[in-house]
């Protein structure tokens, strides 16, 4: 509809105003009845939301997912640019998948077959290769996920980060802190002055944040020195336990042993301690919202890792490649979008936080 009138001040309007119509005129006429209502307080089931996502999207409260969304991803973009990164591009047409073939989604690819990018992982080092001392990309990435859960998507927004010369995992942490600390304050700056009903939801981050071992989460969930990687119900016992001790929504969860990341060939294993990785979690409240760490920059090392991961160098020469003619010790992480947004914004479900979400069952719309 277009309207035109005069704007007058009322004690009784929500908003305070209210609007005298001189002239009504109708741009596109709806059809009737709608699919699912559009100022309804009850509130549809999510899949009937997301079958409708068109007119899911015009409710004020869904809008404002959106409006978070856009605020923190221009946040973590300003506080990067501020620090030297590029930001990059890489192919999301892949010959090789980077975080195991589990999750792989094969296409078709004129005579041969490819996979999409599971994440930027191998680009990102490789553009450390290329001299692009500090990266950053915000792209979709796919995993073939089969479960259905409220944390999984098959696609999703991956924020990476890669950044050469550093070879302590906690230059990183203190970097990561930094980042996440500037690209909340900003979003709920912007967020408090567009009268965002999630605003008041954007926490003021104290930092350090707090840097909690693998040894001490399997201690907390009673099964010190088993090697096994956090499920979500652990995730969640971990962030009680964490949040109710040190006080902050955000912990690292730090050194993960190297048997739990027996697939990422790229972690580096630690030099005094090859049964440890650097590899590191950042987690909100129980759930994880980033993973990352210090990567194997030397050729010998990266492929004994490849063996022991059971792949074929074959698989990788163009990153391998990248490896031959001198890389620097580096290391980076990912931050999944619609995690943070999930959990910022306290949302039921992860597909509340994309636009047009994408799961095992879900193609449409
Ligand atoms: P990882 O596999 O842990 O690490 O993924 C990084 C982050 O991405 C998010 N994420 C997901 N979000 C929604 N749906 C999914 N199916 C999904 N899978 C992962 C999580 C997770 O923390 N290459 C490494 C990162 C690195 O070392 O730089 C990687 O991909 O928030």
């Amino acid at each position: 509809m277009e309207v035109e009138g005069t704007v007058r001040r009322s004690e009784k309007a929500r908003r305070g105003v209210e609007l005298h119509p001189s002239r009504v005129a109708v741009l596109s006429r709806a059809e009737v009845p709608l699919p699912l209502g559009v100022v309804d307080k009850v509130g549809a089931e999510l899949d009937t939301r997301l079958n409708h996502r068109v007119l899911d999207l015009r409710k004020p409260e869904v809008r404002a997912i959106f409006e978070l969304r856009t605020s923190l991803l221009a946040g973590f973009r300003s506080a990067f640019r501020k620090r030297g990164f590029f930001e990059v591009e890489t192919p999301k047409i892949l010959r090789q998948g980077a975080e195991g073939g589990a999750t792989l989604f094969a296409v078709d690819y004129f005579e041969r077959r490819a996979y999409l990018a599971q994440s930027p992982q191998l680009y990102k080092q490789m553009l450390i290769g290329g001299g692009f001392e500090r990266v950053f990309e915000i792209a979709p990435a796919f995993r073939a996920e089969p479960s259905d859960t409220v944390r999984h998507l098959t696609e999703f927004s991956s924020l990476d980060a890669e950044v050469g010369y550093v070879d302590d995992a906690e230059d990183l942490r203190r970097l990561i802190e930094e980042l996440v600390s500037e690209a909340l304050d900003e979003t709920r700056r912007e967020l408090t002055e567009r009268e965002n009903p999630f605003a008041s939801r954007i926490p003021a981050t104290t930092l350090p944040f707090p840097r909690i071992s693998f040894a001490q989460c399997e201690e907390w969930l009673g099964r010190p020195g088993a090697e096994q990687d956090l499920g979500t119900e652990d995730e969640k016992t971990v962030g009680e336990r964490a949040v109710a001790e040190h006080g902050n929504p955000f912990y690292f969860l730090t050194d993960f042993p190297t048997a739990v990341k027996a697939h990422t060939f790229y972690a580096k294993r630690k030099d005094d301690d090859p049964r440890l990785t650097g590899y590191f979690d950042l987690d909100y409240r129980g759930v994880e919202i980033l993973s990352g760490g210090l990567r194997e920059h030397r050729l010998d090392h990266l492929l004994k890792n490849l063996e022991a991961a059971g792949l074929s160098p074959d698989g990788f020469p163009g990153y391998l490649e990248a490896f031959r003619y001198g890389m620097p010790p580096h290391g980076g992480w990912a931050i999944g979008v619609e995690r943070l947004v999930w959990v910022l914004a306290g949302l039921s479900n992860i597909r509340e936080a994309r636009l047009f979400p994408r799961d095992r069952y879900r193609l449409d719309p």
